[in-house]
């Protein structure tokens, strides 16, 4: 992790503590909460090693709600559930509508709810992990909590990430969110069957992802119509 964004991250996180600690237990506050962050990155290391010693792929997929997380997957699950066995696990506050629409495509599904936490963290997918057996899959989807600002606290040991905006949300949403798109491989702007009537500036959503993060592939879909699904797929070399 480069220098700049430590101090980003720490800055962050100082503010954040700021809203939540009173004076006199501040520091306390900040040190607590980095603690909790270099667990929940060794346990997602572990995680990653442990999916990678048996063979599987693992990819989790962050946006607001509604961005269409869980129909971009329904759409993926579409065309490659023949071709790999799939487990899906689907983090929501509560329900699992997300689980049951996703099963439909002959994947199998877990759904995490989290209460009032509004995010998925390590713990979370090392607990449904220990509940499987890992023969079974080749690959694992994450699909987290319905938020833009809490994932990026907590990488869940996947090997990519996948930030879902769409176009629906407005051209900012990009530019308001640096934190995500900084530690995603990939970004997706949805809805792009829209365009014309809403008219955002599609050149300004992937311009500011590529600003905050050179390396990251900005891919825009229609999980809709279909719309660039297979570019998708093919960025997580499926
Ligand atoms: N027009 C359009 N609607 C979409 C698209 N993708 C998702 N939706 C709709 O947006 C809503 C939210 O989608 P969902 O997959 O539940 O989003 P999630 O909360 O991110 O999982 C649903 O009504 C979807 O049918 C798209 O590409 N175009
Ligand atoms: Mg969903």
């Amino acid at each position: 992790m480069s220098e700049k964004r430590k101090q980003e991250i720490h800055r962050i996180k100082e503010l954040e503590s700021i809203n939540l600690a009173t004076e006199d237990i501040r520091e306390f506050v900040i040190e607590t909460k980095k603690e909790v962050e270099k667990d929940n990155e060794l346990l997602a290391n572990q995680i990653n090693n442990k999916l990678k010693n048996n063979g599987i792929k693992s990819i989790d997929i962050v946006g607001a709600i509604g961005a269409g997380k869980t129909a971009i997957l329904e759409k993926i699950a579409e065309k490659i559930s023949e071709k790999y066995r799939i487990l899906v696990i689907c983090g929501d506050i509560t329900t699992r509508v997300d689980a049951d629409r996703i099963e439909k495509h002959n994947v199998d599904t877990v759904q995490i709810n989290t209460g009032r936490e509004c995010a998925l963290n390590a713990y979370h997918i090392h607990q449904v992990l220990k509940s499987k057996d890992l023969n079974d899959y080749d690959l694992i989807f994450v699909e987290n909590v319905g938020n833009l600002i809490c994932p990026s606290e907590f990488k869940l040991g996947t090997d990519k990430r996948i930030t879902v905006v769409s176009i629906t949300e407005g051209e900012w949403v990009i530019e308001k969110h640096p934190m995500l798109f900084k530690m995603s491989d990939i970004a997706v702007i949805n809805k792009i069957d829209l365009l014309e009537r809403l008219g955002t500036n599609l050149d300004k959503m992937v311009k500011d992802a590529k600003n905050f993060n050179p390396n990251i592939e900005v891919i825009t879909i229609s999980a809709k119509t279909g719309k660039n699904i297979d570019l998708l797929i093919e960025a997580l070399e499926l």
